[in-house]
């Protein structure tokens, strides 16, 4: 039957928690507006990246739109400006529907069900009463095909995509079949991101990541967990396209890690005889994950033209590795560097602090470990649970004594625990790159039998301090004028002299 068609109109809620909004664009709306667009349906994205006054900017955009049909995005921390501009498109319009997707529905819709499966009493359920007060439609997972869904008249409050079965969770050969994200709905010029001094933007190769790390969101989401690849093919022609279209030839894969299949080597190859026909050099960065990493890698890499990877090797301290599950040992880790450095890549060795049984001797080793590697960029923030997050989803309630606040306690397998302080979600914006220039910059809402939430933070500045200043690793501009880039990681020279 054909669908009716309709007009939609995408909203990027603001990431004021970010020191600069317009390094990267949001690629997962782009992607469903390249549907709408493949199917000739009209559609307008609403990109409130770096806006202050944005209720005001969406109560006009509203008024004067021809949808009744918005959808958001929007990651845990971008929630509460969600939740804002719901409220203001609904006092606007009284007929409107507000559908909301992305990783923060998705990421507490798998949580739910996770606690449901397992009969735990879990913060999930209150999170999940958010969105259903706030939105017409939640989407959860996928929204490539969802989104046809979520705009007709009888849809259901909860269309869930992710899973695996269901036939609106992406395939391989669907990924490939389906339209490049429609970055010409936004103003792309905006955002600036470089490499080498050459300008570059985001891509995704590949979708989804296996392992358990207990911080990390999505241990229990299919979308985020199950590996899902394009062909070399499509991705190199995604490059080609930007290279012919806007000008690009430096690239920024956001890949959870790029060395998760063997198919990977392929790709570099594919990408290296792509810039010898088009007679550019790429300039590329990307993540890779570091016990899974080799020789062959490091060099098809290089040739392909990474000259900087990026690896979350989290802490030097092997109970702390072997707590947050992370899949790889420090001798892995030490490997990991002296392969890269050996074929010519420098690494930016991303650390988290504020795991079960994080102590002040485990962060001394952190530091130590650091000291020991020398990688050319580093940065170490304090973790913080999201829903979908093992930390978050496997966590039992505290006990609470009168007037106390509500604390949830998850424990590693060895008896180590981290206590986690209960975050409104709808009201916090709560993310883990603070500001490293300032002592107050980061927050704790975690902390261990061992070490206080306050202490954590001082023993987060004073290692990032001591190993800036005895690695010489600058803080780096993200653009002239500014303090420092800092959840982006980008590194020097960045701009064009
Ligand atoms: C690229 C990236 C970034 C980039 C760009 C921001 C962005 N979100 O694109 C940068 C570096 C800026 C970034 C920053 C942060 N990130 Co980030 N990032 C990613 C990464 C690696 C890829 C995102 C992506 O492009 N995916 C591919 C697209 C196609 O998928 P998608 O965005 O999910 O969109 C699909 C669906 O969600 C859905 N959908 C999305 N929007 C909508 C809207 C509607 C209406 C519908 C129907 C459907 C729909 O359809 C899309 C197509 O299928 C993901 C991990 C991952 N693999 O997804 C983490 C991830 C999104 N980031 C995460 C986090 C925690 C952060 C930070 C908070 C870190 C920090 N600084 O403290 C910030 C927050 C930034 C912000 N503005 O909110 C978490 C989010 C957890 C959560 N609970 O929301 C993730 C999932 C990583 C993880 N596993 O923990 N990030």
């Amino acid at each position: 039957m054909a669908r009716l068609v309709r007009s939609v109109c995408l909203i990027i809620p603001p990431s004021p928690f970010l020191t600069d909004e317009h390094v990267f664009p949001f690629l997962g709306p782009l992607k469903v507006g390249s549907m709408l667009k493949d199917a000739k349906w009209p559609v307008k994205v609403i990109d409130l990246a770096g806006k202050t006054d944005f209720i005001r900017d969406i109560e006009n955009a509203v008024s004067n739109s021809e949808s009744q049909c918005f959808g958001i995005t929007a990651t845990t921390p971008q929630f509460p400006a969600a939740v804002q501009i719901a409220k203001a498109i609904h006092r606007v319009r009284k007929d409107a529907r507000s559908i909301i997707g992305g990783t923060h529905a998705t990421l507490t819709v798998a949580a739910r069900k996770y606690a449901e499966e397992r009969r735990m009493v879990g913060r999930a359920a209150a999170s999940y009463r958010q969105l259903e007060d706030n939105f017409d439609v939640i989407v959860s997972g996928d929204g490539e095909e969802t989104i046809f869904l979520a705009t007709e008249d009888n849809a259901p409050k909860l269309i869930d995509a992710d899973d695996r079965r269901s036939p609106l969770f992406l395939t391989n050969e669907m990924l490939d079949a389906t339209p490049f994200p429609a970055r010409d709905l936004i103003d792309l010029d905006s955002y600036h991101y470089f490499i080498d001094g050459v300008r570059a933007t985001s891509l995704i190769a590949q979708l989804g990541c296996p392992y358990n790390c207990g911080f990390c969101a999505g241990r229990a989401s299919s979308m985020l967990r199950k590996i899902r690849t394009r062909s070399a093919e499509n991705i190199v022609k995604e490059m080609k396209f930007l290279y012919q279209t806007y000008g690009y030839r430096g690239f920024m894969f956001y890949d959870d890690e790029l060395n998760l299949t063997p198919k990977m080597v392929d790709l570099m190859k594919m990408i290296t005889q792509a810039g010898c026909e088009l007679g550019v050099e790429w300039k590329l960065r990307g993540f890779i994950k570091s016990e899974r990493f080799n020789d062959e890698q490091a060099q098809v890499m290089f040739e392909a033209g990474f000259r900087e990877i990026l690896i979350g090797f989290e802490s030097g301290s092997p109970r702390i590795l072997k707590n947050i599950q992370k899949g790889a040992t420090l001798d892995d880790n030490t490997r990991c560097m002296e392969i890269a450095d050996r074929r010519g890549l420098k690494v930016k060795a991303l650390m988290s602090l504020g795991h079960p049984g994080e102590s002040e001797e485990t962060i001394e080793l952190t530091l130590n470990w650091l000291l020991k590697v020398k990688p050319a960029a580093f940065d170490a923030t304090v973790i913080t649970p999201y829903p979908g997050s093992p930390y978050y989803d496997d966590a039992l309630p505290v006990p609470v004594v009168d007037g106390e606040n509500p604390v949830w306690v998850y424990s590693a397998k060895n008896g180590d625990r981290l206590y986690q302080e209960a975050v409104d979600y709808a009201k916090t914006a709560d993310y883990y790159k603070g500001n490293p220039n300032e002592d107050d910059g980061y927050v704790s809402h975690v902390w261990t039998d061992f070490i206080d939430a306050r202490t954590l933070v001082l023993r987060r500045n004073e290692l990032e301090k001591t190993v800036r200043a005895k690695l010489d690793i600058p803080l780096t501009p993200s653009r002239p004028g500014e303090v420092y880039e800092r959840s982006m990681g980008q590194s020097p020279p960045l701009i064009p002299s």
